[in-house]
């Protein structure tokens, strides 16, 4: 059998880029495929059309956190996940906070908008972008309020929360947002913290 682990979807997603994290930190051995043929399609079998998809074997997943848990529980390695049920519960909280508000709002409300602009002639909607700007606030100050008390989303130490997390950070401070967390220290601080890990250094480009 095909034993490989392959990630299906384009590298500058955010999600496609939780997933490589995953896989980075846990040390397993992986493939990414941006380019997914018809064939590969037909395999997948994703009714939502999205990715990451992931595929290992004959056994395929998606949706990322399905992903994410499925690379932690499969593999040996650093544990990307607390033992205890409570830090577990607080992790998939966050997890599902990213999924629910910190995507919908810091990616596709602000980031999306100028970074594929649906204006004609390529412009972007600044009216948009100035109308997500108090929500995208809003959420960052309740990261800003959550890092206070924990060095992390996933527990004591990095783990599935943060490797959602990280990369909608990441490419709001590198672009057109990075002005939004100003007086933010503790979320400067958390950037800083993972973005000195290899994972990210090699994933976040
Ligand atoms: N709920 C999905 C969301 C995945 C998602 O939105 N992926 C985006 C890329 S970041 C996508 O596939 N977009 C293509 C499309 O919407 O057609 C997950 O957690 O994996």
């Amino acid at each position: 059998m095909d034993d490989t682990l392959v990630i299906y979807g384009m590298e500058f997603s955010t999600y496609v880029r939780s997933t490589l994290l995953c896989c980075e930190e846990k040390g397993v051995t992986y493939q990414l495929q941006e380019k997914i043929s018809r064939s590969d399609r037909l395999l997948l079998n994703n009714p939502f059309k999205r990715v990451p998809i992931l595929r290992h074997g004959e056994f395929v997943v998606y949706e990322t956190a399905a992903i994410c848990r499925y690379i932690d529980r499969r593999f040996d390695g650093p544990s990307l996940s607390p033992s205890s049920v409570e830090a577990l519960a607080l992790m998939d909280q966050w997890i599902s906070a990213a999924n629910g508000y910190f995507d919908p709002i810091i990616i596709r409300k602000f980031i999306l908008v100028y970074a594929f602009p649906s204006g004609k002639d390529g412009e972007v909607d600044e009216s948009r972008l100035e109308a997500a700007v108090p929500v995208v606030r809003r959420q960052l100050e309740i990261i800003e309020t959550a890092l206070k008390t924990s060095d992390y989303f996933s527990g004591a130490a990095a783990g599935i929360a943060d490797y959602l997390i990280i990369p909608m950070l990441d490419y709001l401070q590198r672009g057109r947002g990075g002005y939004l967390l100003d007086n933010m220290p503790q979320t400067n601080r958390y950037l800083e913290r993972m973005q000195e890990r290899l994972s990210c250094q090699k994933i976040l480009v």
